[in-house]
This record gives C-alpha cells, sequence and structure tokens, in this order.
C-alpha cells in the first residue's frame, strides 16, 4: 500500500517507521544508524581525496591507456555512467518493494561518448559533482527503503559482487556495492591506497 500513498506521506512513513523501530530494538536501531553514517563519511572522504588526487594528474598523464584497457579518462567516465545508471535505480528502488534495475552495456557507453576526447578536469568535477549528489540522495531515502528485504532483484546481474537470486537483498546492500565498485576503479588510476 505504500508505493500508493503520496509523496509527502511516503517519505513520513519512513522517519516513522524509524522512530517506532527506534523504540522497540533502541541498540540495534543505533547501530543500524551508526554504521550507516559512518558509510556515508567514508563516501564523503573518497570523494574529496580522490578528487584532489586525479585533478593533480596532467591532461597527458589521463589519456594514456595500456593496450585492451581504458586510460583514465575513460575510466572516470565509466564512472560518471555508473553514477547516472545508480542515481536512476537508487531514487525508483525507494519507490518499490523489488529491486530489478535495468542494465547497460558499459563497454558500448565509454566508446560512443568518446571520453577520451574531453577536458580531463571537467570529468574529473562532473564525476566528484554527481556522486556529491549521490551521497546527498542516500543521506535522505527512509532508512526503512534502504533496509527493506527485496525478494525480487536482478543483483546476480547488476551488482559488482553479485547476489544470488534466491537471496532476498536490500538498497542498503545495493548502495554499498556501488560505492565499492566506484573504489575497486579509483584503485586502478590511482594505487592501492582509497
Ligand atoms: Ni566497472
Amino acid at each position: 500500500m505504500i508505493h500508493k500513498a503520496p509523496l509527502s506521506k511516503r517519505a513520513g512513513t519512513g522517519v516513522f517507521h524509524s522512530y517506532l523501530v527506534g523504540l522497540l530494538f533502541p541498540k540495534h536501531f543505533r547501530f543500524v544508524v551508526f554504521q550507516m553514517d559512518q558509510f556515508l563519511e567514508e563516501f564523503r572522504r573518497n570523494i574529496e581525496d580522490s578528487k584532489k588526487r586525479l585533478l593533480a594528474m596532467s591532461e597527458n598523464q589521463a589519456s594514456v591507456s595500456l593496450p585492451g584497457k581504458w586510460s583514465p579518462k575513460q575510466i572516470v567516465g565509466h564512472l560518471i555512467d555508473s553514477a547516472a545508471n545508480n542515481h536512476q535505480r537508487f531514487v525508483r528502488a525507494s519507490f518499490t518493494t523489488d529491486l530489478v534495475c535495468p542494465g547497460y552495456d558499459q563497454e558500448a557507453w565509454v566508446t560512443l561518448q568518446r571520453y577520451d576526447s574531453e577536458s580531463w578536469n571537467d570529468l574529473v568535477k562532473l564525476w566528484a559533482g554527481y556522486n556529491s549528489h549521490l551521497l546527498h540522495v542516500v543521506s535522505v531515502i527512509p532508512r526503512e527503503a534502504l533496509s527493506r528485504s527485496r525478494t525480487e532483484h536482478n543483483l546476480d546481474r547488476v551488482a559488482f559482487k553479485a547476489v544470488d537470486k534466491s537471496t532476498p537483498t536490500t538498497l542498503e546492500y545495493f548502495v554499498k556495492d556501488y560505492v565499492e565498485h566506484m573504489r575497486h576503479h579509483l584503485r586502478q588510476i590511482l594505487g592501492t591506497e582509497i
């Protein structure tokens, strides 16, 4: 029934539900909130630190690619595609009980958009700006929507670390998986420290 309520009520339901959970399971609830806050703080630090380090690279350094591999420009381009796709997925999932998300052809997206011919500074700033917005979005999605158990999902196909179809999952898992994928690609450019 929640999916038919008006927007304002829907958000309110999440807050009220969180409040009830807090009353019933105070310790558990505080632990969950603490975990999420800590995750968001690390996500924020990843964006800020990586932005500085990426901007310190030259246009030439960012354009170099080894045979069969993406250049730093193309990797950041791929991360912009990932942010754009997951932005849609996260917002849509806040209103649904399932987690069935459209996929996208990652190689084809990078090739078509010719990220290699764009300015490195512009790409890094777009990547950082988009992720700052995603950080904000995740911080305002009702906790109930993040922790809702979703039996119908396709994270066996669209997640970085796949979840078996028969195992229920959550939007919280998917958000953390998104950031894990981002860190994986940042490490390819910046080395192991991220
Ligand atoms: Ni990837």
